[in-house]
């Protein structure tokens, strides 16, 4: 299923009970694929992540770790760890696929960080690993017409771009591992948290961080990404950006 055009980026409207309950009694089911959906709550968040409402009903019913689900599609194929594959291509001199054990054979870097969505919530202190976009980019040998860097997604719909220096910074990741909040062991990313490999921009908004990464193709001019169609900061610092003034993440 694409992303429907009209849809916002949720902005904390206020959603009643009534409305809540209506969407558990349509059984929430076939949302996310059901290889991953395996407790009534994550049903229920996968169904939510994706009704266009999130952070209102994500209010009344979390994820763990203070975590929202969010998805801009209807239904996002689940691959296993070794059907799993990353493309990276466009204007390198070797372009490479990746496979999750390839990925794990690369050097391996660790970041805790605050992850901050551009509407307001927060999850303090998650712990991220997985490998420095950078070196991917290196491996792949950067051409010399090239200056930024766009991210795809196979839920099909989801884009997101960096330019070539801030995707060269040591605190971006291809992600393969999270914890969801400070107390929580660091884990295989799920797949309602973008799994089993995602984006992580650490000193930008959420709406960065790319889930469900399949691509990374390297172009000679920034491409406004999902959101930033729509209106969204291309240079998503967080505090310096979105005319908001969060505390740094970086
Ligand atoms: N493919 C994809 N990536 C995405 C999004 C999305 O809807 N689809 N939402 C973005 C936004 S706005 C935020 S805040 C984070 C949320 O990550 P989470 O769903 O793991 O909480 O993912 C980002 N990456
Ligand atoms: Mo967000």
């Amino acid at each position: 299923m694409s992303a429907s055009p009209g849809r916002q980026h949720p902005t904390g409207t206020p959603v009643g009970r009534r409305v809540v309950l209506g969407m558990l009694g349509l059984g929430a089911v076939g949302v996310l694929t059901g290889r991953t959906l395996q407790s009534g709550a994550d049903r229920v968040s996968a169904w939510i992540g994706t009704a266009g409402d999130s952070a209102g009903l994500g209010d009344l019913l979390p994820g763990a770790g203070g975590f929202r689900y969010y998805s801009v599609t209807g239904s996002v194929p689940a691959p296993s760890p070794t059907e799993y594959r990353l493309r990276v291509d466009g204007l390198v001199a070797r372009a490479r696929t990746y496979d999750l054990a390839a990925l794990h054979t690369l050097p391996q870097v660790t970041l805790t960080r605050d992850f901050q969505c551009v509407t307001g919530w927060r999850v303090p202190g998650v712990t991220w690993s997985g490998v420095r976009l950078r070196d991917l980019l290196d491996a792949a040998g950067v051409g010399p017409r090239a200056a930024a860097v766009r991210f795809g997604s196979f839920d099909g719909a989801y884009t997101e771009s960096l330019t070539l220096e801030q995707a060269r910074r040591d605190d971006v990741l291809v992600a393969h591992t999270m914890s969801e909040g400070s107390g929580s062991r660091p884990a295989p990313i799920r797949h309602e948290h973008g799994g089993p490999v995602r984006l992580f921009v650490a000193p930008m908004y959420g709406y960065k961080s790319a889930k469900w990464l399949q691509r990374i193709e390297v172009v000679d001019k920034v491409v406004p990404g999902f959101w930033e169609q729509r209106g969204y900061d291309v240079d998503a610092w967080v505090g310096r950006s979105n005319g908001r003034d969060d505390a740094p993440t970086a």
